[in-house]
């Protein structure tokens, strides 16, 4: 197991000592930024800061040297972005904050994104997501788009105020096996249970995993609804998308 003093970075050092609660997501941290190179750890803690025009410069930097494109993505911008999600959840920051960092993220994966296209990496899985019907909010589920596309899942994002039709037709149009919704409103939440409700009736519920979040959704509404999953933050959003992938993993097995 790794300890703190490995991680090079001072900046890094404090944002764990300080912000992180959890013995697992510290352990975690710590062991990512350990292997870290010097290089990565500073674009993760400009990240961070939300200093775009250093991740942007750090980034191009990098990959002049010949580092690859998923070290950055994955030690540099994925691993900052974890804290940021972290800090977030924790009401150590606030939605300024995390568009700040979420801009910063955007500058590094300008590069990155047309360089792994071009490499033919294949995505791990494709997932719609989109803001449920009379919902404007995108924030939230813009964040868990950047996250989910980070890990590798090409994601489709239908905006605002998406009707069921338009889940549907998406899922059908990019067969899709993984949907997101995300509901800011408690006006707006039953119509993600109307979505599933769709769904069932155009007889496609079984080919997809449907998972839901957004401030006032709980596990408890997610489960009444039929949800196959509720996640409380983008961190949370990956892990289910790729609990999905490996449930239908099994299932072709
Ligand atoms: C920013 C904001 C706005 C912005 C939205 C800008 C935008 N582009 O999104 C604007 C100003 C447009 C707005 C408008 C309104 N808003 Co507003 N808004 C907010 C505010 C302050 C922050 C929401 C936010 O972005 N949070 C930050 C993000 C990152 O968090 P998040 O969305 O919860 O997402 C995280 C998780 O939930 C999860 N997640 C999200 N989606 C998904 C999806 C999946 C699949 C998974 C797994 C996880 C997941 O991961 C995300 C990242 O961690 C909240 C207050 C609050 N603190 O929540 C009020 C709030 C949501 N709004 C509210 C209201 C009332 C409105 C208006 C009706 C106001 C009005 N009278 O016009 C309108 C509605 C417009 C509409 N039809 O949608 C109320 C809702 C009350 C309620 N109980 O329904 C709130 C709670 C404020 C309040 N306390 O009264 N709002």
């Amino acid at each position: 197991m790794a300890e703190i003093t490995d991680i090079e970075n001072e900046f890094i050092r404090e944002e764990i000592e300080e912000y992180l609660d959890r013995p697992d997501e510290i352990e975690r941290t710590i062991d990512i930024f350990a292997k870290a190179s010097p290089t990565m750890q500073a674009i993760a803690a400009a990240l961070i800061d939300g200093a775009h025009h250093t991740v942007d410069e750090l980034t191009k930097e990098a990959l002049e040297k010949g580092i690859e494109a998923l070290e950055i993505m994955d030690d540099g911008l994925i691993a900052g972005m974890g804290i940021v999600g972290i800090k977030f959840r924790e009401n150590f920051i606030f939605v300024p904050e995390v568009l700040a960092c979420a801009r910063a993220m955007k500058a590094g994966m300008a590069y990155i994104e047309p360089i792994l296209s071009d490499a033919g990496i294949d995505p791990i899985g494709t997932v719609i997501m989109g803001t449920v019907k009379g919902d404007l909010h995108d924030i939230g589920k813009n964040l868990c788009i950047m996250m989910l596309q980070g890990t590798g899942f090409t994601v489709h994002d239908l905006g605002v105020d998406t009707s069921e039709d338009e889940f549907i037709d998406a899922v059908e149009e990019y067969e899709a096996a993984i949907l997101g919704m995300s509901a800011l409103l408690t006006t707006t939440m039953p119509n993600m249970g109307k979505t599933i409700e769709a769904f069932i009736d155009a007889d496609l519920r079984e080919d997809v995993k449907i998972m839901v979040g957004g401030a006032p959704v709980t596990q408890e509404f997610a489960d009444d609804m039929g949800a196959d999953g509720y996640g409380n933050d983008a961190l949370a959003c990956v892990a289910l998308a790729k609990r999905f992938l490996e449930e239908e993993d099994d299932e072709d097995f």
